[in-house]
């Protein structure tokens, strides 16, 4: 019998399928890309990867404005190419994860063609329309991606309601057809052969009365109408019974869905199997765009405890929707993407690698607009060329913090075009490299091919309690995990570490599994720029 908790010792890999590897030549990373790169993902040693959205769809934000539910976007291949990914896959024994976009639908999805045409048509009640006139919207709830979550329809006078962009209309979960159109469409995936979702937006599926008032425009504020609303639990009971039947891998995409909550959302008898929390990466970001290391560790810390009763995390530095985490929480260097490395893999939780974080991929030096992809980072330049900024602050702005770093080319190798297509690749590949490559910087994957091991290995790192010491220093991360004591110093300052003043018992011998140099474990430590280790009581 399979072991219903295999994922505690396993470890994800995040594949942005469009700039993974491209196989024909069109500049587009497609499916027989990935196929080409099975063996790569398996000599890192990782247990399952999950793709972002390779459905049909107009690409107007990256895939997660779908149009068929059922169909493979031909950019990158066919529903046969997907089977043999599959297939092979489970070959090598790498178990694959989709997108699961539920929260909307692309405004080119045939239900929202019909929807749009009238009233009465049968279809107009799968999205969530209301009277509102040119001049004025239903409520003054604003979208993620900025303006209205309305957008008004002047052949109907109504609006139709979006979280995020006016190309992306949220679904009517009310409905009951609408549900039993996405329940019938997950079987169908998971009858397929695929062993799980990542749930996209799931926490706000469920909004508020339109007649809810916002009271507060800073930080979350304006999120409240949809974020977590009560009533999200029947759909979220419902969803967790079909994975259940199938035994399908979740992890959910939930903000909103505070720490303290969370553990209700990730236990046993949970609705998924764990949570992205989102927090660290919009928790105090300093002026240039770099991450606090304070802020981010105290994040994460209060996440592992208020899950370590029953809850369950994922873990990740980086996602297709960040900037590279080098730069955002490192210095740029190799030795900062190490010391990154050992503080996360090693935490409670399913630990999530993003596709070039194992070879430093960096953010991308942005000189000119046209480099520019993501269409709601493109109209948020235009908005600020309007408010007459210079194109080089316009620039600066709306690429220190976004997504659109993480979205460049896979630096295979130092072959041409980085070895990711023989084409005109679709998006402009980071000048580095040639020092940056998967080829090149092999070092920093062979530490988390060590610290995969780990967590294959090593029972007190896939199942054991986490603790935390040196909970306020400004940039030491240590935590036990059981027998094992790991130490971090997240920054370039020295960290001085006395561990006569924690609980951590001094008298015991401490074997060195892997550090950032020879040292022996000793009660006062002093630890240099980004310096780590990992200990094992004997
Ligand atoms: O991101 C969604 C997302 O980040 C919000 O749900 C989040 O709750 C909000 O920004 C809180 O700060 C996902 C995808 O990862 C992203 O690429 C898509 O653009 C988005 O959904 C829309 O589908
Ligand atoms: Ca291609």
């Amino acid at each position: 019998k399979k072991n219903k908790n295999w994922f505690h010792s396993a470890v994800g890999y995040q594949i942005y399928p469009k700039s993974f590897k491209d196989s024909n030549g069109d500049g587009i990373g497609d499916i027989q890309g990935i196929i080409e790169k099975l063996t790569y993902l398996k000599k890192l040693g990782v247990d399952f990867i999950w793709l972002n959205p390779i459905y049909k769809s107009p690409q107007f934000d990256g895939g997660y404005d779908i149009a068929d539910y059922y169909a493979i976007d031909e950019m990158f291949g066919s529903l046969d190419d997907f089977k043999i990914l599959l297939t092979k896959a489970h070959e090598v024994g790498i178990k694959v994860i989709m997108d699961l976009v539920v929260n909307h639908t692309s405004d080119q999805h045939p239900w929202f063609l019909e929807s749009k045409k009238s009233k009465d048509n049968p279809y107009r009640d799968y999205y969530l329309w209301q009277e509102a006139t040119d001049k004025k919207m239903p409520n003054d709830w604003i979208s993620f991606f900025g303006g209205s979550a309305w957008t008004y329809d002047e052949a109907t006078r109504q609006a139709y309601f979006h979280v995020f962009a006016k190309e992306q209309p949220d679904l009517n979960w009310k409905n009951p057809k609408v549900r039993a159109e996405i329940y019938r469409m997950i079987r169908w995936w998971l009858e397929l052969g695929i062993d799980g979702f990542r749930l996209d937006a799931i926490s706000h599926i469920q909004k508020e009365p339109w007649d809810f008032k916002i009271k507060s425009w800073k930080g979350d504020g304006p999120w409240q109408p949809f974020m977590n609303v009560a009533g999200i639990e029947q759909y979220m009971d419902d969803l967790k019974k079909i994975f259940d039947e199938y035994g399908a891998l979740t992890v959910g995409e939930a903000s909103g869905v505070r720490s303290h909550q969370a553990s209700s959302w990730t236990n046993d008898s949970g609705y998924i199997n764990m949570i992205f929390e989102l927090e660290h990466n919009t928790r105090k970001p300093n002026s240039d765009g770099t991450g606090s290391i304070y802020a981010y560790k105290k994040v994460i810390m209060r996440w592992q405890e208020d899950l370590q009763a029953e809850g369950w995390n994922a873990l990740y530095l980086e996602n297709h929707d960040q900037p590279r985490s080098i730069d955002t929480f490192g210095d740029g260097s190799l030795e900062s993407a190490k010391a990154l490395a050992v503080s996360y893999m090693l935490l409670r939780g399913t630990p999530f690698i993003y596709q070039g974080q194992e070879f430093g991929m960096t953010n991308f030096p942005f000189t000119d607009s046209s480099q520019l992809r993501a269409e709601e980072v493109k109209n948020h330049y235009q908005a600020l060329l309007t408010e007459n900024l210079s194109a080089d602050d316009a620039l600066k702005k709306v690429t220190a913090g976004s997504r659109e770093h993480a979205r460049t080319p896979l630096q295979w190798s130092l072959d041409e075009n980085a070895g990711f297509t023989t084409g005109q690749s679709w998006m402009e590949i980071n000048p580095n490299f040639k020092t940056v490559n998967s080829e090149n910087l092999s070092e920093l994957t062979e530490l988390y091919q060590r610290l995969i091991q780990l967590r294959h290995d090593e029972k007190a790192i896939s199942d054991g309690s986490v603790r935390f010491h040196f909970a306020r220093h400004l940039q030491a991360f240590v935590y036990e995990r059981d027998e094992f004591l790991i130490m971090v110093n997240l920054g370039t300052k020295k960290a001085h570490l006395n561990f006569d003043t924690t609980s951590v018992s001094t008298d015991r011998n401490y074997q060195h599994i892997l550090g950032s140099a020879d040292r022996q474990f000793q009660t006062k430590m002093l630890l240099e720029a980004w310096e780590y280790h990992v200990y094992q009581k004997i």
